[in-house]
């Protein structure tokens, strides 16, 4: 495993998913900016406006995790983080939500349809000195979520009818 943050503990959040979670978010995958992040080894779905909309104005921005499902009914429920902040480019009236599934796909799911059950907050955003440092965040971030999400009143929410109710 790569390095993780050692001074960060992997379990986040309440025992039980709290008020306001869950978020359920339903939407597509639509392109971003290409920065490149599938070079850094964390690629993200970026999501949808009529996705982004279902978030209420007032969540945090900063990393989330919970569940997610690409294509509903055809694919299975992964654990993982999402990124929430604002878009510079709109004068701070845009969000821009991106999730990293934890699971190693063989191929691109640009135009999938993605569903997203959001149980608990992680961290708020940070700026780092470093892309090494930003990439170290993000690997504890995955533990964290992983960790967070096995215990049994979230491990369960994969069942969630979210993930087994047609579009
Ligand atoms: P973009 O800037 O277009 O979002 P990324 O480098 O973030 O580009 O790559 C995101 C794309 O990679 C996703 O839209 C999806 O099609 C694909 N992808 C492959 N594996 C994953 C994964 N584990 N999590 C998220 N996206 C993935
Ligand atoms: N970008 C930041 O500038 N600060 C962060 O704290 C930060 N945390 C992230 C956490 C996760 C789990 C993910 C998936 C992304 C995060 N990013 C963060 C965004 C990252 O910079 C972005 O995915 C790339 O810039 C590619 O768009
Ligand atoms: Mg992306």
């Amino acid at each position: 495993m790569d390095h993780i943050n050692p001074d960060r503990p992997l379990l986040v959040g309440p025992e039980t998913p709290t008020a306001p979670f869950p978020y359920k978010i339903t939407g597509t995958v639509v392109k971003g900016y290409g920065r490149g992040s599938r070079e850094l080894g964390i690629p993200t779905a970026n999501l949808s406006d009529e996705a982004l909309d279902l978030f209420p104005s007032e969540c945090n921005t900063g990393v989330y995790y919970g569940f997610v499902q690409i294509n509903a009914l055809k694919s299975t429920v992964y654990p993982m983080v999402m990124s929430l902040g604002w878009n510079p480019y709109y004068q701070n009236e845009k969000r821009s939500a991106e999730v990293h599934v934890i699971h190693e796909f063989p191929d691109d799911f640009y135009g999938a349809d993605i569903r997203a059950l959001v149980l608990g907050f992680i961290r708020p955003e940070q700026n780092y000195p470093s892309l090494r440092d930003l990439i170290c965040d993000i690997k504890t971030d995955v533990e964290v979520a992983k960790h967070s999400l096995q215990r049994p009143a979230y491990d369960q929410l994969q069942y969630d009818s979210l993930f087994t109710t047609p579009s």
